[in-house]
């Protein structure tokens, strides 16, 4: 029973509040609500070290996981007040970036959930990423202030604070505590560091700093530009701030909770998600000599503590950096490193699997595989490459350690939470047990062949089209047409992702349409994403595709049938509002180099059918619905690592046989667009694509083409794609992050449940 009332936080009537003092007295009434609750505990716990946590906004979910949404909901409208309101004022934290700060948030939900003690450990970054606006059809960026507007009051300071020495620099760390509510279960903590000395005021324009100011810029911003010396250096910084804190935090809870430090594997386990937090193995084993046990020994405690996630098999995104950083940085964690290295090599000659390299280079990675007890990747397909190929050399040495844990997301935010309409749909045929037990949705195939309840499935994909395209023309003035098919991409922007290819897409049906074809149905096609801030042919896409938007929206001859919208700062709120609004998911990756990808899964739960390559977890979504429940094209893994192995992609024999794909390239630098954007940035994305193309966007244009029409042609059988999206709603279960944190559990952390 829910006996906390909003009244009571406000000290007035709710009429009379300011949207901020309900805000306030929401967020504190759930703070309260947590609290009763209890957070999980036991003799062991998992401590998810993560550079980015993604978590979203908060108060909803919150209320929702812990099961007096409804309550809040009933009490604000008896005062005329409306809890969108509420939503809609929340900002959104800024503490991650992509998919792998996107997971640690599921995971630390399902922990939570599901009974495990555990606590995030990271940074609090005062402006996160960047905030994205669009200025001369370009990205520009600002620092993202989100800590305003009683945002910093779900950061708790606690009176927590360590010692960081990084050379001469001697750091004093604050920790603070967000409360993670689980589903109708105790609750978790992410446990964020910063310092106190850390100055906003030192951001000049845009998100330029002075690097070299250590304790005035550490927590200001995640990823800070390091396409310079000052920008790397400040990384390992960030880096070894989180670790130390956080290596510091799990030997004090671990002795507290009774750990001789002999048998701290008996007490923690340490998931370090992908490898900025690696340096907590150099760190812990330097904790636990000075607390008197031998090397050796603590080489073996460490490793039997930490399990690594590897999250990409890019190798530009494999963390290396030159010992001279270290001996800058961590001067005394160097002969610790030193001397792990030593211990590899008396053992393993091959020069491929040394920490540090001939050139003096530390790879993060390789230091993981040797010192944790568990390596693994994010989908089997991914899983499998690293296995065969990227780390081969270490399977090869280990192969007991390499195992797979297919990512999952949280049904409570990407369902329960952002699609009322559809998850009382679902309840309203087999019940609440899926919510809890998501694999349960399976119950929902016999109603595939269920004409009614296939019509009521379009009816609520209706709705939520009608309900972004309102939001989307108010938000940034773009008119969508909600009986379009809405064809969205939203992730990070990346070449391996291939906006291009979609871009490359547009252009053709457009220069179609110009041509004189009317297509039955328009399309609007939507991108979302942010280029990192020295990403220059990232930005040049976006700048592209802003270009090209602005042609096509205006043209009135293509605009009835074709829309591109670049949405402004895509953020997880906004992904919240369109996943729900999609009919097509677009997760068109060059097979290989997508690790698993969340956002698959998203689209998957909410009805929309992907197009995509058999690339990470798309491959495990195409065995589970079937053929004719997605649409699958373009090279498969094996022939993408064939060529790069071979070296002998062209991009230039593909431009000169294909004239469409000849013509859609050429576009790109035509008058049109030469006069919507900027020469320079549009040519050097022509150049690029026509004298590399590293991603092989050309060879998968045709079939992409090929298959998004016959996804187009699918869409226009109402019955047989509602048919299409009851499949990928039943079949979802197997994403639920639960599963997949059942699966760590069972394999990697072996904690006890406290339920
Ligand atoms: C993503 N990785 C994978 N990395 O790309 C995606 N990396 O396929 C996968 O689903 C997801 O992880 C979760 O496993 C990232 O998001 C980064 O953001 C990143 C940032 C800096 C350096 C390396």
């Amino acid at each position: 029973m829910n006996t906390l009332k909003l009244r009571d936080y406000t000290g007035k009537a709710l009429s009379e509040c300011t949207i901020l003092e309900l805000y306030n007295a929401a967020l504190a009434l759930t703070q309260d609500a947590c609290r009763n609750r209890g957070y999980n505990s036991g003799k062991k716990k998992v401590y998810y070290i993560s550079a980015e946590f993604l978590i979203g906004k908060l108060l909803s979910n919150n209320l929702i996981n812990l099961g007096i949404y409804d309550d809040v909901k009933a009490e604000l409208a008896e005062a005329g007040k409306d809890i969108t309101e509420l939503e809609e004022f929340e900002y959104e934290p800024s503490l991650g970036n992509g998919g792998l700060g996107r997971l640690a948030a599921c995971f630390i939900d399902s922990l939570a959930t599901l009974g495990l003690p555990a606590d995030g450990v990271g940074l609090a970054y005062h402006c996160g990423l960047f905030k994205q606006s669009f200025e001369d059809r370009k990205q520009h960026m600002r620092p993202d202030y989100w800590r305003k507007w009683g945002m910093a009051n779900w950061m708790k300071r606690t009176d927590k604070h360590y010692k960081v020495q990084c050379g001469d620099l001697e750091l004093l760390s604050t920790m603070y505590e967000i409360d993670v509510t689980g589903y109708g279960s105790k609750c978790g903590r992410l446990r964020l560091f910063d310092l106190d000395t850390v100055n906003e005021g030192l951001i000049g324009s845009g998100i330029g700093f002075d690097k070299k100011e250590i304790e005035k810029n550490l927590t200001l911003f995640l990823y800070p530009d390091d396409s310079d010396e000052d920008g790397k250096l400040l990384r390992v910084y960030q880096e070894y701030f989180m670790v130390s804190n956080a290596a510091q935090l799990i030997l004090d809870e671990c002795v507290e909770r009774g750990s001789n430090l002999h048998d701290l594997a008996d007490y923690a386990a340490i998931q370090i998600n992908d490898t900025h937090p690696s340096l907590v193995i150099p760190e812990l084993v330097r904790l636990l000599t000075e607390k008197g046990i031998e090397e050796k020994e603590a080489y073996q405690i460490v490793t039997d503590v930490c399990a690594y996630t590897n999250h990409t098999i890019l190798a530009e995104a494999l963390e290396t950096w030159p010992k001279h950083f270290f001996k800058a940085v961590v001067p005394h964690l160097m002969p610790i490193i030193k001397r792990m290295n030593d211990a590899v090599k008396a053992k393993y000659e091959e020069p491929s699997v040394q920490i540090i390299d001939e050139y003096g280079n530390v790879h993060m990675a390789h230091m993981d595989i040797h010192y944790s007890h568990s390596v693994n990747g994010v989908a089997r397909l991914h899983t499998d490459i690293l296995k065969e190929t990227e780390l081969n050399n270490f399977y090869k040495l280990y192969p007991e350690k390499f195992n797979n844990k297919t990512n999952g997301i949280t049904f409570r935010r990407w369902v329960i939470e952002c699609n009322p309409e559809l998850t009382e749909l679902i309840t309203e045929k087999i019940g609440e047990g899926w919510k809890t037990d998501a694999r349960q949705l399976e119950q929902l195939i016999p109603y595939a062949e269920d004409e009614t309840f296939l019509q009521c499935i379009l009816n609520r994909k209706n709705t939520k089209k009608h309900k972004f395209s309102a939001w989307i023309e108010q938000y940034q003035g773009d008119k969508v047409d909600p009986e379009s098919v809405y064809d969205v991409q939203i992730k990070r922007l990346h070449e391996y992702k291939r906006q291009q290819l979609n871009l490359l897409w547009a252009i053709d049906r457009y220069l179609h349409i110009k041509d004189g074809y009317r297509p039955r149905r328009p399309v609007t096609v939507f991108f979302g994403a942010k280029a990192a801030p020295a990403y220059v042919i990232a930005k040049d896409i976006i700048h592209a595709i802003l270009a090209f938007s602005s042609i096509v929206n205006n043209d009135p001859e293509v605009s009835p049938y074709l829309k591109v919208v670049m949405l402004r700062n895509y953020n997880v709120s906004m992904a919240e509002k369109l996943i729900p609004a999609s009919d097509i998911s677009e997760q068109i990756s060059l097979a290989s180099k997508e690790a698993s990808g969340t956002g698959n899964m998203k689209f998957m739960l909410n009805g929309a059918v992907t197009l995509g390559t058999m690339d990470g977890a798309n491959v495990e979504i195409a065995e589970l619905v079937g053929e004719d429940n997605i649409f699958t094209f373009g090279q498969s893994s094996e022939e993408v690592i064939e060529h790069y192995k071979n070296a002998d992609y062209v991009a230039k024999n593909w431009y000169k046989k294909d004239k469409r794909l000849a013509a859609a390239v050429d576009f790109l630098v035509s008058e049109e667009m030469l006069e919507a954007g900027d020469r320079k940035l549009l040519k050097q994305l022509y150049d690029e694509l026509l004298g590399k193309d590293w991603f092989m966007t050309f060879p998968d244009f045709e079939s992409y083409c090929k298959t998004k029409d016959k996804a187009l042609a699918a869409y226009e059988d109402r019955m047989g794609w509602a048919k299409k999206m009851a499949v990928n709603i039943a079949k979802a279960g197997y994403f639920s992050s639960d599963r997949t944190i059942d699966q760590y559990n069972n394999d990697i952390w072996h904690l006890e449940k406290d339920c």
